[in-house]
């Protein structure tokens, strides 16, 4: 049984190989994302049993991210196929160095979850076996049958005592024109909520810890990843506790957020420290900030636990 279950909606990753206009591009690298199955690719990773659940056309590119998810370890028991809807698609475009995401998902096979597939015995047994459930905004954006699901998670969370993780990942492109009403409630609603301090500018108005916990309840433990490259966590009874990143050459950001969620949530499942916890959200992102995809291995054991264990002055 899985002790972590990610869910929300995984596509086929299109890169595109050259900075050219996108018109002018030939050649593109498949690969798979998706910010609750790259969580749940890095959960995996750090040695904890972790679940997907979602849905995917029952495609070439469905199988694809079914495989590539199982040989990362993840458990996908609780997906289910869709004949009649496809995988959706991302196009990811890098010129100049800043990276566009060109989003081919509408109607897609994971944007017809709706409450009642929280129901299904696949996927309800295994929200039943879970301490922790990491889901995104990304849900709450990708259709109203999705975001109805959330509010149903939020509801079973009380009644399961599952914690409830919840990364904002703001993705204007998908909100244009829908109220993000859905997305408010369930950070609200929230145990864990991760959130980077300029998205959280672009979607509250302000990245300031103590300004998103007004907004947001007390309930919840907020990260928020700062611009100056620290995370900050603000617990329900008011401690606080920051660790600056890694210094890194970044090759391509997308879902170095994701990677970060890993490792705090698996750190946290561990029962470390927050310190601890933070530094592992750390060392996962960079790995992924390293490379083209949204996903990376992370270092492995042995680095990991002399960087947990440094001094202060020894990690940054
Ligand atoms: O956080 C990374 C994700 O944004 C990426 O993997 C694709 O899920 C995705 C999205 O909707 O942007």
């Amino acid at each position: 049984v899985p002790r972590a279950v990610c869910l929300g909606e995984a596509m086929i990753m299109l890169a595109a190989e050259t900075g050219a206009p996108l018109e002018d591009v030939e050649t593109f690298r498949r690969s798979v994302g998706g910010a609750e199955c790259n969580v749940a690719g890095g959960l995996a990773a750090l040695g904890i049993p972790t679940g997907w659940i979602s849905r995917l056309g029952a495609d070439g590119f469905g199988r694809h991210v079914l495989s590539d998810l199982e040989s990362r370890g993840v458990e996908v028991g609780g997906v289910e196929d869709d004949p009649t809807r496809p995988t959706g698609l991302y196009v990811k475009h890098t010129i100049n160095g800043r990276t566009r995401m060109h989003y081919y998902r509408s109607g897609s096979a994971a944007a017809a979850m709706d409450a009642d597939f929280l129901d299904r015995p696949a996927v309800r047994n295994r929200l039943v076996g879970a301490e922790l459930v990491h889901t995104t905004g990304i849900t709450a954006a990708i259709s109203t049958t999705a975001a109805a699901l959330l509010d149903r998670l939020a509801a079973l969370r009380d009644t399961l005592g599952f914690t409830l993780s919840v990364d904002l990942n703001w993705r204007p492109a998908l909100w244009r024109d829908t109220d993000p009403a859905p997305l408010w409630r369930l950070l609200r609603a929230a145990d864990v909520v991760l959130i980077g301090a300029d998205e959280a500018a672009l979607f509250a108005g302000t990245g300031d810890p103590d300004e998103l916990r007004e907004l947001f309840g007390a309930r919840a433990t907020i990260v928020v990843k700062s611009d100056a490259h620290v995370a900050l966590a603000l617990e329900p009874g008011g401690r606080r506790t920051e660790v600056p990143a890694l210094t890194v050459e970044v090759v391509e950001p997308v879902g170095a957020g994701d990677a970060f969620a890993a490792g705090y949530l698996a750190a946290t499942l561990q029962g470390l420290p927050m310190e601890q916890r933070l530094r592992l959200g750390h060392l996962s992102a960079a790995a992924v900030l390293a490379v083209p995809d949204d996903h990376a291995t992370p270092p492995d054991a042995r680095v990991r636990q002399a960087l947990l264990d440094c001094s202060d002055d020894d990690w940054a």
